[in-house]
């Protein structure tokens, strides 16, 4: 046959996806981009062009990728699955070509076909598939499991929509749809024939088998589809990937025909919205629950496609369905999958014909459960009519669950009847509603807290009765944060400047750098560290320029704040501190006052107007400070807008002054306060979650402590505390308050603040005004030392050098050895 004449080939087609020779990758990135992304060299975007890089990458991960797999299932281990409703990655690609040690050859093709390698990372639309601190923190693990080889999947759902970009205008936040997949998300690979199906609603009928059993079985009103879409995560240097799986919920009917026929078009396609609806958007709110239908319909949707998908692997690998609890350890993320108690045993009782005790025995060795928050209102609870009508046979279940569990509290506790209620998973009080948190702590064989503080407020309070009913099933584990993301790929200058002194070991085992701790007393180093952390904070400063048109000083101290917006965490604190130190410098112009920046970023949630109302606050400060001639290159206030991932990576590095200032026994653990101290800014705390550790493992004379204490803070209030007592008292205080409240941030409206300035008068749940003036005296010593800028490196070192333990592979072997009983492999 004659060959059809097509143009000659323009790029050499690349059959060997593992090599790593520039060549070869410079021939893959073309490849890729003609025949992946549809472009050629000369017409590719930098976006296109990173698509086909970060090609060229997952073509390197996939070989490990099957590889893992194999040994996995060659070596029958025991496998992790990460349950969580939020993974925060941010973007990908610097952080794989870490772990992958392809940065330089990859720099250099990109380079050598005339692009930058920063440029192209840049480009990467970061998925904001989480709210804040739990959806970072599960990432985080994703990273260590990886690097260390424990076998693991993370599970979760693949939203359309993530946590909303954030514009400031006017001083107030604007929420704008995160559309993250616009340009296509070159990581992940969908595999629709491993899609599962998952019911809501409808009904139960109870049945008999063919030994005669009575059973149950559930009829759903209507069937959703789930198909996993799966990101390897590679670890650094270990040669591993394992799996994100990430769920798309689709309709099993895209069109109902008889519907249409009949003229009912809108029906047609109704079953098409419900099913797509589920895994649209990211709820975004973190420390609050609004009992919404779509919630619990999200929850249960990953829950039951992840178990479903366990449950195929576990039989596809030969095994019995009463092996389960062996070979998979599944840690819950918060409440937000605990659904999958019930949903495992509806699965191994209605499904596969275990009687109830076996497939309890098999539950209540396969979950363990992580809490993270000691806040009430963040605690999950559903309306039992709405959970009757999403999840009746679930119901059922939870009701038979909580039938046996009360009747071994009775035996514990005889005639104690108010623990009993206490305790029920349905509270039967009033509307009545099912308690995810009792549901959770029942059905796992571990319950753990994230910072020792916070473990022992649960065992104290939040979850006493279940502590003192199974004092065993509690367990702290530190939460950690992962070196390779947030400092070598954040900070790749100091990075680069410990590994010149230390070697790179502490990469993996971030230890090593005590070995710094010597140096902190060379001054040589510590002008070498200054100079770096400069040539940093200039990097910050051009981009602050470019996000907001305000222009700071690099060296000025940095101060900053960047977290969720909260009123336990109290941006508005550091405001009175802000306006403390204005009035200071208006009454005396020539202070002498090392000049500051005061950084902020953080999102609200969208419903909370008082956390939206302090970032009005904060940017109508920031108004009339950065242009008061009086003060002037003394003070800039500056809010970020849209703090995700990316700009932490740029904003962590360049701090001096790391803020973790919530009210003591608020903050589970914080992970933002380890960032910092990682990349070597002194932090001004409480003693509340993580700080404490913190604090003790850098020394406690290498951190700024103010505040009430946990306990405190609780026996002031208990004794009826009156804010307004303080306020008249402290004149400074009243200075303040009252200029915000006479409208001299608000252009003379009074009104405007009115709201915050009444709360704090009346109430000050958060105690700011109790916690005002240690925090201001607090901070004039960090003035002080910060004069001493030898005395200052010195500190900031040794911060750096001791924080081995916040690395998130400490707390993945603490998890793997006391909870989830797995080994670490190396590869077959
Ligand atoms: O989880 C948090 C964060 N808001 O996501 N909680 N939740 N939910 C806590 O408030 C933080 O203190 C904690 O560090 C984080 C991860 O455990």
């Amino acid at each position: 046959m004659e060959k059809l004449a097509f143009p000659a080939p323009i790029v050499q087609i690349e059959d060997d996806r593992t090599a790593t020779s520039v060549e070869a990758l410079k021939r893959a990135i073309l490849d890729n981009l003609y025949y992946i992304v549809g472009t050629t060299q000369a017409n590719a975007s930098n976006q296109e062009f990173f698509a086909a890089v970060a090609y060229t990458v997952r073509d390197r991960i996939l070989a490990r990728w099957f590889a893992t797999l194999a040994c996995y299932k060659q070596q029958d281990v025991r496998v992790v699955c990460y349950l969580s409703a939020e993974f925060l990655m941010g973007p990908h690609l610097a952080n794989n070509l870490l772990n992958l040690d392809l940065e330089e050859p990859i720099r250099q093709a990109v380079a050598e076909l005339g692009r930058d390698l920063g440029v192209i990372e840049e480009q990467e639309s970061e998925p904001g598939l989480g709210n804040g601190g739990l959806g970072r923190l599960a990432a985080c693990y994703l990273d260590s499991m990886a690097t260390l080889g424990v076998p693991a999947i993370g599970y979760g759902i693949r939203y359309e929509f993530g946590i909303f970009s954030q514009q400031i205008r006017d001083g107030w936040q604007v929420e704008l749809t995160d559309y993250w997949l616009r340009y296509g998300n070159p990581w992940e690979i969908r595999h629709p024939h491993e899609a599962v199906e998952v019911g809501y609603g409808g009904r139960t009928e109870g049945w008999t088998d063919s030994t005669g059993r009575y059973r149950v079985r559930w009829v759903p009103a209507s069937v959703v589809r789930g198909v996993p879409y799966n990101t390897p995560i590679v670890g650094y240097r270990s040669g591993i990937a394992n799996d994100l799986r990430l769920w798309r919920s689709e309709s099993t009917e895209s069109f109902y025909f008889d519907r249409f026929n009949s003229g009912d078009y809108q029906g047609a396609v109704a079953g098409k919205t419900f099913a797509e609806n589920i895994s649209k958007v990211l709820y975004p709110n973190d420390e609050e629950i609004q009992g919404k239908e779509l919630r619990l319909q999200q929850q249960y949707f990953f829950t039951s496609c992840a178990l479903q998908d366990m449950i195929r692997l576990h039989l596809r690998a030969g095994r019995q369905i009463d092996t389960f609890h062996e070979k998979w350890a599944i840690q819950l993320n918060d409440t937000h999958p605990s659904i999958g108690v019930a949903e495992l045993m509806r699965l191994l009782v209605d499904e596969h014909g275990l009687d109830w005790e076996k497939a309890w025995e098999i539950t209540s060795n396969t979950f363990s459960y992580t809490n993270h928050t000691l806040l009430p209102e963040a605690l999950e609870r559903w309306p039992r009519p709405m959970f009757a009508s999403i999840l009746p046979r679930h119901l059922e279940i939870i009701n038979e669950i909580n039938a046996r569990f009360l009747s071994e509290v009775r035996k514990h506790f005889d005639g104690d009847e108010a623990r009993v209620s206490r305790m029920s998973i349905i509270d039967e009080h009033g509307e009545k509603f099912v308690r995810m948190a009792n549901l959770a702590c029942v059905g796992s064989y571990r319950v753990n807290g994230v910072a020792a503080l916070h473990t022992e407020l649960l065992k104290k309070e939040v979850l006493r009765d279940f502590y003192e009913l199974w004092p065993e099933k509690f367990i702290n584990v530190t939460n950690g944060v992962t070196p390779r993301r947030w400092l070598a790929v954040s900070n790749p200058e100091q990075s680069a400047l410990m590994t010149r002194r230390v070697g790179n070991g502490w990469l993996n085992n971030l230890d090593e750098l005590k070995q710094l701790e010597g140096l902190a007393e060379d001054a040589a180093f510590r002008a070498e560290w200054r100079r770096v952390q400069h040539d940093v904070k200039v990097r910050l400063t051009n981009y602050i320029l470019e996000a907001t048109g305000i222009s700071v000083d690099p060296s000025s101290m940095f101060d900053v704040l960047v977290k969720r917006i909260h009123e336990y965490k109290r941006q508005h604190l550091k405001v009175l501190h802000i306006l403390t130190l204005y009035f200071r410098l208006k009454r005396k112009p020539n202070l002498e006052m090392a000049p500051r920046t005061f950084l902020f970023g953080g999102k609200a949630a969208p419903g909370y107007a008082m956390a939206k109302l302090i970032i009005k606050l904060i940017n109508s400060v920031a108004e009339v400070v950065n242009t008061d001639p009086d003060v002037k290159h003394r003070l800039k206030v500056v809010f970020l807008p849209d703090y995700d991932v990316s700009l932490g990576q740029k904003v962590y590095p360049a701090a001096d002054l790391s803020e973790q200032i919530s009210t003591a026994g608020k903050e589970a653990s914080g992970t933002g306060n380890m960032k910092f101290a990682m990349n070597g800014a002194l932090t001004i705390g409480t003693l509340d979650g993580a700080n404490i550790e913190i604090r003790d493992a850098v020394g406690h004379e290498n951190f700024f402590l103010f505040g009430l204490t946990a306990d405190q803070v609780q026996s002031t209030l208990a004794q009826g505390y009156r804010p307004r007592a303080i306020y008249e008292s402290n004149p400074f205080l009243r200075e303040v308050i009252d200029s915000i409240s006479s409208g001299q941030f608000s252009h003379r409206d009074q009104n405007l603040f009115r709201p915050l300035l009444d709360q704090l008068l009346n109430s000050d749940p958060y105690l700011l005004f109790a916690d005002y003036q240690s925090y201001i005296d607090c901070q004039d010593r960090v003035t002080e030392i910060y004069r001493d800028q030898e005395q200052w490196s010195r500190m900031a070192i040794l911060n750096a050098a001791r924080m081995g333990k916040f690395s998130s592979d400490r707390s993945i072997r603490e998890y793997s050895e006391n909870i989830w009983r797995v080994a670490a492999i190396t590869l077959c």
